[in-house]
């Protein structure tokens, strides 16, 4: 097998964002796209040479040509050897505990997560570490430096590797190890919660409904949900992963999952509802007639943690993204531990994780998880709520309604602008930035802004500092409004805008969140005028 040295040139616009590297699949298929990717990536962890990867991805359109292409360019840069899921599928917790209990020097992950799929849909690639989490901001610059000047790249002369199946073959000099993309996961599972606690409340008639949304998940949740803990078969849904998804929208949020919703809304409800993203990381919760917003299901799962027997003896820490509902500092406050606010971007946690300083770290965006893995994990959040209410032996709807009545609720919400003209974008996000000193004190649709501010961040383990992460400004009433750009689009700019009020009085704490902020939502407009930046007279996804 030869190795051939490719001539290219460096690709403007491969710089990794909030999560790796997302474009359009076709672009992605454009010749040297990947290619140049790849190769920017060996540069940036200081070569591939006598080391050890996973690689997987989450089965979405082009997942399979892009597997190939890694292998061959692994070998050519001298890799020793390549762990691969099986028809290379691996969802990206699962790619995460691999990385972790194999030792490896990191991975590939081959996902553009909750974006849509197919040849007109998106494609991502992205590295994790040998920590098993995403590549941390100073490893993605220097991804981002190699793409500048690349001019070529080695790729291995080689037929295609038969993936389909399990077992040892090599391409070259390096080793590849085919291997079943579920069975190491559930091993894990099985460590962290009670799976006969959770086996006996579905045999006593606890009845849930899983949407796999034709993603990564449906495999893992078949053989654990039904396999392992009895649920009768039915009970995950869209469970064979498709390269377009079912041509869906696989962000389990009540927009995406709808027909979930409409299940658990519905005359029929099951006890529970869930629902997992393309690439298995992110969860979405529901119980009859009751939606758990990801920042509350956040504050429950830390309420409750020490009824699961991995977090017994109690949380060390817990960590939230900045936009993420405070509900989270709430409880912590109540646990006595401290509660870190990171910017938006798992990678973030890692170390936080990695220095024991943090147990169970989330995010508005729908991801929680814990020190098991270092990505967030859907399908362990799920676990997670099943093991809870086997020991509380409660409806989702009454544990919400005691953890408000004990807490407060964090009314909160997220509207979304897509695809927004990025010079619009950058302009309400400047014209904001720039008064920013001055608003505290001033009254915007009633309420005064307390404080206002850039979000910067500094680690306190490594004393890295990111800056610019997002503007926030919080209001009399315990409210907080919060402005970003998104890093995960791939056309034009996505504005986030993140609304939280906080409610204690035992009287308001069972109203409609649209409705509940409707002060806040006004004052956000009159704060930065979205309507006359975006051109819209709505948001296009409110979560
Ligand atoms: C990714 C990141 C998350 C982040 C989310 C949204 O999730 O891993 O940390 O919260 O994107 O980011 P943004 O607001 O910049 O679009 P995923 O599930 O897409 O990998």
């Amino acid at each position: 097998m030869d190795i051939i040295t490719v001539e290219t040139s460096p690709i403007a616009g491969q710089k990794p964002g909030t999560s790796g590297l997302r474009k359009k699949t076709r672009t992605f298929m454009e010749r040297h796209f990947l290619e140049n990717f790849i190769q920017a990536i060996w540069i940036g962890i200081g070569g591939v040479a006598g080391k050890t990867l996973v690689l997987g991805g989450d089965g979405r359109y082009f997942n399979d040509r892009a597997a190939q292409v890694v292998l061959r360019m692994a070998a050519a840069s001298g890799a020793t050897k390549v762990i691969v899921g099986q028809n290379a599928i691996l969802s990206t917790p699962a790619a995460s505990n691999l990385i972790r209990q194999r030792k490896t020097d990191g991975g590939i992950i081959l996902s553009a997560s909750h974006n849509p799929g197919g040849e007109d849909g998106d494609f991502g690639v992205k590295f994790n570490t040998a920590n098993g989490g995403p590549a941390p901001e100073g490893v993605t610059a220097k991804i981002f430096e190699a793409t500048k000047d690349l001019t070529s790249y080695q790729i291995m002369e080689a037929q295609d590797v038969d993936l389909s199946v399990l077992g040892t073959t090599s391409m070259g000099r390096m080793e590849i190890e085919v291997v079943d993309p579920v069975t190491d996961y559930q091993a894990l599972m099985e460590t962290i919660f009670d799976f006969d606690k959770i086996r006996a409340l579905i045999a006593g008639g606890f009845t849930l409904h899983f949407d796999a949304m034709h993603a990564v998940t449906g495999p893992y949740a078949k053989a654990i949900l039904e396999g392992a803990l009895g649920a009768p078969e039915g009970s995950v849904v869209n469970a064979v992963p498709l390269p377009d998804f079912g041509q869906g929208h696989p962000d389990p949020n009540p927009i995406w999952a709808k027909d979930l919703m409409d299940r658990m809304f519905g005359d029929t409800a099951p006890d529970f509802g869930a629902a997992s993203d393309g690439d298995g990381d992110r969860n979405m919760i529901v119980g009859k007639n009751i939606y758990v917003t990801p920042s509350d299901s956040l504050a429950a799962l830390a309420a409750n943690a020490t009824l699961a027997p991995a977090y017994a003896d109690g949380l060390k820490a817990v960590a939230r993204s900045m936009p993420t509902s405070r509900a989270l500092d709430r409880v912590a406050l109540r646990l006595g531990c401290d509660c870190y606010e990171t910017p938006t971007g798992w990678k973030f946690f890692g170390n936080l994780l990695d220095a024991g300083r943090a147990t169970l770290c989330g995010e508005e965006s729908a991801g929680t998880g814990s020190d098991h893995v270092r990505e967030k994990d859907g399908l362990w959040a799920v676990l997670f709520w099943l093991n809870i209410l086997a020991e509380r032996k409660i409806s989702v709807a009454d544990l919400m309604a005691d953890h408000w009545n004990s807490y407060g609720r964090n009314y909160y919400s997220r509207h979304d602008y897509e695809a927004v003209d990025s010079d619009n974008a950058e302009a309400l996000m400047e014209g904001l930035r720039a008064k920013l000193a001055d608003l505290p004190g001033k009254s915007f649709a009633g309420l005064t802004v307390e404080s206002a501010d850039e979000f910067a961040y500094d680690d306190p383990v490594d004393g890295s500092r990111s800056e610019g992460q997002g503007l926030r400004v919080t209001t009399s009433g315990g409210g907080r409004i919060v402005f970003r750009l998104s890093g995960t689009g791939t056309e034009g700019a996505t504005l986030r805008v993140y609304l939280e009020r906080v409610e204690t009085d035992p009287a308001e704490l069972d109203m409609d969140p649209q409705e509940a902020l409707a002060g806040i939502i006004a004052a956000a407009e009159a704060l930065a005028g979205i309507r006359e930046h975006t051109g819209r007279d709505a948001p296009d996804v409110i979560t």
